[in-house]
């Protein structure tokens, strides 16, 4: 038995937590019925059948990555307690389904990485790519090896990945510096892929992102006259090496023009001069794109002779987005988009911890894209990541981080209780207005009151809820004006909306708080 086909831990304790309420069977079976997506016209082995009677499942699937899968969706199911007698037939819509480190700022930690990989599992995404900016031998210092410790994290990480039936990807970024014509360059190239590979890594990743568009060294322009001429040629020894290590390796690349329409030269030209079994980076119409639709797709594998297997900009927030949080759900990506890319990996944000509720919704629009529904999925999310306890009080400030490049609408709960407040003044039922205003005051200060504690996912969010605690004074102190008209208020209100405007951090958008302190005398 080799290292990756030995049964998992994780399975083992995942069951045992799951059968202790419930008689599971498990049937391995490789017939069509357990095989065969018809919605995708793909055989595939994380397909399973859950069928449940009471508290007996059976689970019929072909190997242990698909019944791993199944665990997952039961015990998430018996959490949210929807699980009922039937049976269902469950695959994904996408084939690859994942996330990446490839954000710049600071890198995770160990201990994060190992968090979000086990959560992620836990919602059946099946890919991790590692490639953060700021790891130095990812990038600056790539034909470095790695320190033995750094080497032993990355080896645990690998383990971990493959506890979880997850395909880890380590990838090089060595544009920056690297002189392609160079024979000791592609050596260091393969000497340090044989690094990764000798701690059981198989699948890498060649970024050639975020560097000059245009050749740098004479050779280079002498030997190659265009970069894509350079890098088509990196692209295929590099492949053709790997292939020579061991004939399992898979290689995904990152073109330097990695988004747009997808038909220009240089993405054309590389696309189709580079093995259709290499996967192709793609970002969608922008570095971080507010769609992702199907006829861009077609474009792309039109012009490439490949599907985009897309690098989605989205959660992540770094560079000019760093006063922004990111952590709305995923929309705007077409239901039947599966049909048209190898997958989607979700570039994350260097808060690990707030990374995960969009990436929980991504994993739920790549399992079921046809059936996703953004609102309910993110619900479940934040229910996952804080924990059902203190889901409600998260939502009323997590309802206020939708400024993205996705533009979906912001504070949409506050405007709906505000809504209804002005609406009870209006039609003069003071009694009515007061008891709303009470309710949605009292949900904020408990809010508030969550985000002050001590716990990972508010100490990484302080930026933001330092902002918003200031948001809670004014609407705190709004009321207490329409209440008792006490002028002095008034002046407080004014050093708070100071203080407000002055903070950084992006909390809602449109909330134009002195002209709402003027129409407070009309309502009064
Ligand atoms: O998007 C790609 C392919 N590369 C970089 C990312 O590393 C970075 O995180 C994002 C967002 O700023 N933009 C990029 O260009």
């Amino acid at each position: 038995m080799n290292e990756k086909s030995r049964p998992a831990v994780v399975f083992e304790k995942l069951f045992d937590n799951i059968a202790n309420g419930y008689n599971i069977e498990i049937v391995y079976k490789d017939s069509e019925h357990v095989v065969y997506c018809k919605k995708t016209h793909r055989v595939i082995d994380e397909k399973y059948i859950l069928s449940v009677s009471g508290k007996e499942v059976k689970i019929y699937c072909s190997c242990e990555k698909g019944a791993f899968r199944a665990l997952c969706d039961l015990a998430k199911r018996i959490d949210e307690n929807t699980v009922s007698d039937g049976e269902y037939i469950c695959s994904p819509s996408f084939a690859v389904r994942g996330y990446i480190e490839g954000f710049y700022g600071t890198p995770w930690s160990h201990e994060n990485r190992k968090s979000v990989m086990e959560l992620m599992a836990k919602n059946r995404m099946n890919t991790v790519y590692y490639a953060p900016k700021d790891d130095l031998f990812h990038r600056d210092k790539w034909r470095e090896n790695y320190p033995e410790d750094a080497l032993t994290k990355l080896k645990e990480l690998v383990d971990c990945a493959s506890e979880y039936y997850m395909d880890f990807y380590w990838c090089i970024a060595p544009g920056l510096s690297m002189k392609y014509s160079g024979k000791t360059e592609f050596d260091a190239l393969i000497e340090k892929t044989k690094q990764l590979y000798s701690i059981g890594i198989t699948d890498f990743g060649l970024l050639l992102d975020d560097i000059d568009e245009e050749l740098t060294f004479e050779e280079d322009k002498v030997a190659f006259d265009e970069t894509v001429n350079a890098h088509i040629e990196l692209i295929n020894r590099y492949y053709s090496v790997l292939k020579e290590i061991d004939s399992s390796i898979r290689l995904t690349v990152c073109p330097t023009l990695y988004h747009g329409k997808g038909n220009e030269y240089y993405i054309s030209k590389l696309g189709k001069n580079i093995p259709t079994l290499v996967s192709l980076f793609w970002t969608g119409r922008d570095i971080c794109s507010r769609e992702l639709t199907s006829p861009e797709a077609v474009r792309f594998i039109e012009s490439t002779y490949h599907k985009p297997l897309y690098w989605d900009n989205y959660p992540v927030n770094d560079c000019s987005m760093y006063n922004e949080m990111h952590i709305s759900p995923i929309i705007n990506r077409d239901p039947d988009l599966y049909k048209y890319s190898e997958g989607i990996i979700s570039n994350c944000m260097e808060y690990a911890e707030c990374s995960k509720i969009p990436l929980i919704t991504v994993a739920d629009y790549l399992w079921d894209s046809e059936n996703y529904d953004p609102q309910k999925s993110w619900e479940s999310a934040i229910r996952q990541v804080v924990g059902k306890e203190n889901a409600e009080n998260f939502i009323v400030f997590a309802d206020h981080l939708y400024t993205s490049c996705l533009k979906d609408a912001n504070s949409r709960r506050m405007y709906e209780s505000l809504d209804g407040i002005k609406e009870a003044f209006k039609s003069g039922n003071k009694e009515k207005a007061f008891a709303l205003a009470e309710n949605y005051l009292g949900k904020m200060n408990a809010c508030r009151d969550y985000l002050k504690r001590d716990l990972p996912i508010c100490r990484e969010i302080s930026k933001w809820s330092e902002k918003y605690f200031v948001s809670c004074d004014i609407l705190n102190r709004i009321f207490e004006y329409i209440k008792t008209s006490d002028e002095k208020l008034i002046s407080e209100l004014l050093l708070l909306v100071e203080k407000y405007e002055a903070m950084p951090a992006r909390i809602s958008n449109d909330v134009n708080i002195r002209e709402e302190l003027k129409n407070l005398k009309n309502i009064n």
